[in-house]
C-alpha cells in the first residue's frame, strides 16, 4: 500500500482570471470540455479583484467514486447456508470501533429488514463489553461475547435469529502481539464478509498508512477491506478526510462524525465526494434513521 500523492489522488486546479468567462475559456482549455468548476470565489491580486475557481476534470468523480464506492449488500444478507452476513470493525484503541458497532446494530433500518445482532471480541478491557452490552439491551439487539474459539459455534447458533452480525475487536495491543494474535486467529474463525479499519480522521497522513499497512492482510490473516473515518467532526477541513480514504485505496460505507450513537453515522462515499466540493446525487444511498 503505497502512500499516494495527494496531487495524483484528486486533480484540482485553481484557475484566475479577470472574469468568469475568462476563467471559465482557460479552465476547459487546461482541463478539458468536461471541466467541472467546483468552487468560484473574489480574490484580490495587486489590488485588482480577480475570479479564482477551482476546477476538476469531471472524469474525477468517477475515478473517486469507482475508487471508494463499496460493493452493494446482497439482496438476501444471509448466506446460502443460512449464516448471517458479518462485519467486524478493527482499528486502534479509541478510533471508535465499539461506538461504531453499537450505531451500526442499534440504528432502525440500518440494512433494511435485515435483523443485526452483536458479538465482541473485546474481552480485554474492562467496560468494552459493559458500554455494548447496555446498547444491545435497549435496543433488544442479541448480543454475545467471544472468548475463546470453542465459544464460536454456541455463538453463531444464539445469533441464528440475526441477519447480519456486527462484531467489535480489541484492536492491535503493541504491547503484546500474543493477545492481537488471539483476537485476530478469532476474527479468521469467524470468517467476516468485510472488516472495516476504523481510522480516526484526526491522525497523521503518515500514521495512517502504518495503521492500514498493520490491518491488513498476512500470511495466517484475513485483512482490511473497508475503511472506515471515524471523529470527521474533529477534523477542521474536511477535504483532507477524501485524500486519507482515497490513499488508504480501500472502499468506504460509512464515516463516523460524532459520539451520537446512532445518530452520527453517515454514507462515506457522499460524504468524501463533498469533501472534495464534488457534487452529490440528490438521491443519496442513506438509510433511514
Ligand atoms: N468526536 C468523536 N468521538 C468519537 C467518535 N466515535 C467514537 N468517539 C469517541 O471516542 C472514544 C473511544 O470510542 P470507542 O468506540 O470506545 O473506541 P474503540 O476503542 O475503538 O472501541 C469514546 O469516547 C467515543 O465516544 C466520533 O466519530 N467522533
Ligand atoms: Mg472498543
Amino acid at each position: 500500500m503505497p502512500p499516494r500523492n495527494t496531487q495524483d489522488l484528486m486533480p484540482l486546479e485553481r484557475i484566475r482570471g479577470a472574469d468568469i468567462s475568462h476563467v471559465a475559456d482557460r479552465a476547459r482549455r487546461t482541463l478539458g470540455d468536461d471541466v467541472m468548476i467546483l468552487h468560484t470565489r473574489m480574490v484580490r491580486e495587486g489590488g485588482v479583484s480577480m475570479v479564482e475557481v477551482l476546477a476538476a476534470p469531471s472524469s474525477v468523480i468517477d475515478r473517486v467514486r469507482a475508487q471508494l464506492e463499496p460493493q452493494p449488500f446482497p439482496r438476501n444478507m444471509r448466506a446460502a447456508d443460512g449464516a448471517p452476513y458479518r462485519i467486524a470493525l478493527v482499528g486502534p484503541t479509541g478510533a471508535g470501533k465499539t461506538t461504531t458497532a453499537a450505531k451500526l446494530a442499534v440504528r432502525r433500518g440500518m440494512f433494511g429488514a435485515a435483523r443485526p445482532g452483536l458479538l465482541t471480541l473485546d474481552t480485554y478491557r474492562v467496560g468494552g463489553m459493559e458500554q455494548l452490552a447496555t446498547y444491545a439491551e435497549l435496543a433488544d439487539v442479541p448480543f454475545e461475547v467471544v472468548f475463546d474459539a470453542r465459544d464460536i459455534p454456541a455463538a453463531m447458533k444464539r445469533l441464528s435469529s440475526c441477519d447480519v452480525v456486527i462484531i467489535d475487536t480489541p484492536g492491535r495491543s503493541p504491547a503484546s502481539a500474543e493477545l492481537t494474535e488471539r483476537w485476530r486467529t478469532l476474527l479468521d474463525e469467524l470468517a467476516p464478509d468485510e472488516v472495516h479499519l476504523v481510522m480516526p480522521a484526526t491522525v497523521r497522513a503518515d500514521l495512517a498508512m502504518d495503521i492500514g499497512r498493520a490491518y491488513s492482510a498476512t500470511k495466517a490473516h484475513r485483512g482490511a477491506t473497508h475503511v472506515l473515518l471515524s471523529k470527521v467532526d474533529e477534523v477542521p477541513r474536511e477535504s483532507g478526510i477524501a485524500d486519507l480514504a482515497l490513499s488508504l485505496d480501500m472502499p468506504t460505507r460509512w464515516v463516523s462524525d460524532g459520539q451520537d450513537v446512532p445518530a452520527d453515522l453517515k454514507p462515506g462515499v457522499q460524504r468524501m465526494l463533498r469533501a472534495y466540493g464534488l457534487p452529490v446525487d440528490a438521491e443519496a444511498d442513506w438509510m433511514p434513521a
